[in-house]
């Protein structure tokens, strides 16, 4: 799905108009921008179908739906979600299994095989206590779990570089490359060359974009920083 091996992900967490703003203004970033990532706050006010076809008209960046949080649900639901989504015309999908168990994992990696769109998978959150409720090794099960699915793109916390480090370690013991998406820089208190230094590929970046006077220097600027970071990056 992805065209570059580096990348932002702006996350829309904004109105429609915002938002169709701002893929305006990134449009030509070809390289810089890997995709969008929607979400609730976007899809509940105006629906799937409408966000995807109006960002569309205006890009043709991948559209990644990150229902904030999906394959949470029985398996028959999470498959039913996964067709609803690909019909919408989204190209990847994000899971938050944590909670929901391996069945559903297990059928929400199979829909979107079936429907045909790109399949990513949450190990572990940006915030304080995301783990309280959790059992310590949750996200290394889900990693290895994913991976035996044929999962390759994962979401995880770009504010905790040293576990974007064991979770490439954990993938290559297993002999698989993976991908990681991270989120939480900015406000969230992690840097974008920190992240991919570490191990992330493609940075999530909300605020600090969507916030921002000029967003397309902003991205730009991100870019610079990846893109250095990524160069120095031991694999
Ligand atoms: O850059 P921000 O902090 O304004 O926004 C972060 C975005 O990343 C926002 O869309 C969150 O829903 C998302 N995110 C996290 O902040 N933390 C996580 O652990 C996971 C995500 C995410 O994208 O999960 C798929």
């Amino acid at each position: 799905m992805f065209n570059y091996q580096l990348g932002i992900i702006p996350a829309l967490d904004v109105d429609i108009q915002k938002a169709k703003k701002i893929a305006e203004a990134v449009k030509g970033l070809k390289k810089e921008i890997a995709g969008l990532k929607i979400g609730s706050i976007l899809c509940w006010q105006h629906g799937l179908p409408k966000v995807v076809g109006e960002l569309k008209k205006v890009c043709d960046f991948p559209v990644i739906f990150d229902a904030q949080k999906a394959c949470t649900d029985i398996p028959d639901i999470v498959r039913k979600q996964a067709k609803v989504v690909a019909n919408a015309g989204v190209n990847a999908f994000i899971a938050a299994p944590q909670g929901a168990g391996s069945a559903t994992l297990t059928a929400f990696v199979d829909a979107c095989k079936e429907y045909q769109i790109v399949p990513i998978v949450v190990l572990e959150m940006t915030h304080p206590e995301f783990s309280a409720f959790l059992s310590r090794d949750a996200a290394e099960k889900i990693l290895e779990k994913s991976i035996d699915l044929g999962v390759r793109n994962f979401v995880a916390p770009a504010n905790k570089p040293e576990r974007l480090k064991l979770y490439k370690n954990i993938a290559k013991k297993k002999r698989k490359v993976i991908k990681i998406l991270s989120p939480g820089v900015g406000p969230q208190g992690g840097g974008p060359d920190t992240a991919v230094e570490a191990g992330a590929d493609f940075v999530i970046v909300g605020r600090a974009i969507y916030q921002a006077e000029e967003p397309k220097e902003e991205v730009k600027r991100i870019y610079d920083l990846i893109d250095k970071a990524y160069s120095s990056r031991k694999e």
